[in-house]
């Protein structure tokens, strides 16, 4: 069980484990639904919507995307922080966020699904050769490209997360050789798994296709650029749903035009929205998509959020922790 810290030298009382709480709600603009959700999941939960916080040493949870340092003024009797999104860099990069408050990480199964069904699209496109028959239609050119069984292509899939290990599910049942690359060692059903700094560059040499799942730390910070891109093999796919900073995108343009990459399918970016400057709008081996690979859903986040609280009050220790200082 966790610690709660003291106030004024006596031992604070967890709120969230009386009937009535109050969630204090920063959204991303999809407010009403996500007031819908909960009055459906938990009526009892009390949710405001920052700014309007009310009496803030009222709060004792909170909702949150992409947080203004000032949210957290006030919040004394604060006793968890949900992240809304399944990357909480956002969150940990705040530098007003209580060091010592549990974070639980978005698990839910819409939002796994959504990264599942982006990324295997991009796979299916390059797999199959996709993106090149769009453009011979284009130029009202007939011609058959050589198909590669799926048992033929290899897909590495980097961070082996939940979101991760959903994707290498689904793409063994397409029949893709699936590997994967991790930062500690852990197998994983169905996957060969790669882990450490050690083990990056035989990952990557194998890697037909790369789909980033891996969240944005320091360790992960541009893990992708001219180095590393020079171990994929010859006429190797990216895909990026994780972060824009795993990947130095200059050094990714200079891989597209002089190989060994032939596309890239990308949903976020260094800076975002992309600049309109950038190459990449409008290089041809780019597919660029507005960081949209995949949306938490209220419906699903309120029950999976409404679940953890009462398996919480039931004594139980908060899932699904965020290892703060490992930085996800
Ligand atoms: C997330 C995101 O972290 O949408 O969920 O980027």
């Amino acid at each position: 069980m966790h610690e709660w810290p003291k106030a004024q030298g006596r031992e604070k009382q967890p709120m969230l484990k009386a009937n009535h709480a109050v969630m204090l709600l920063k959204t991303d603009a999809r407010d009403q639904a996500w007031i819908d959700a909960f009055s459906d999941a938990m009526p009892e939960l009390e949710v405001r919507l920052w700014p309007e916080t009310g009496d803030t040493s009222e709060i004792n949870c909170a909702l949150l995307w992409c947080p203004p340092p000032e949210l957290f003024d006030g919040l004394d009797n604060l006793e968890v922080i949900f992240s809304i999104g399944a990357g909480v860099d956002s969150l940990l990069t705040c530098p007003t966020l209580p060091a010592h408050l549990p974070i639980v990480r978005m698990v839910e199964p819409e939002l796994t699904a959504g990264m599942v069904e982006f990324c295997l699209f991009h796979v299916l496109r390059f797999h199959r050769l996709m993106h090149r028959f769009e453009t011979q239609q284009a130029e009202r050119h007939w011609e058959e490209l050589p198909q590669v069984p799926a048992t033929g292509v290899t897909v590495g899939v980097m961070g082996l997360g939940v979101l991760g290990q959903a994707l290498a599910r689904q793409l063994s049942a397409l029949r893709y050789r699936v590997i994967g690359y991790r930062r500690g060692p852990g197998a994983v059903d169905g996957v060969e798994v790669f882990h450490g700094e050690d083990e990056l560059e035989a990952f990557m040499r194998r890697s037909m296709i790369l789909a980033l799942l891996m969240p944005s730390t320091p360790e992960t910070n541009r893990i992708i650029n001219r180095e590393t891109l020079r171990w994929l093999p010859v006429d190797a796919y990216l895909i990026n749903a994780g972060r824009g900073d795993l990947v130095n995108e200059q050094e990714l343009i200079e891989a597209l035009d002089a190989g060994p990459l032939a596309g890239a399918a990308l949903d976020v970016f260094e800076t975002e929205p992309l600049p309109q400057a950038s190459a990449l709008w409008s290089h041809p081996g780019v597919y660029v998509t507005p960081h949209i690979a995949s949306i938490t859903h209220p419906p699903t986040a309120c029950r999976y959020i409404v679940d953890t609280i009462r398996y919480y009050r039931q004594g139980e220790p908060w899932p699904h922790l965020v290892e703060i200082d490992r930085g996800y």
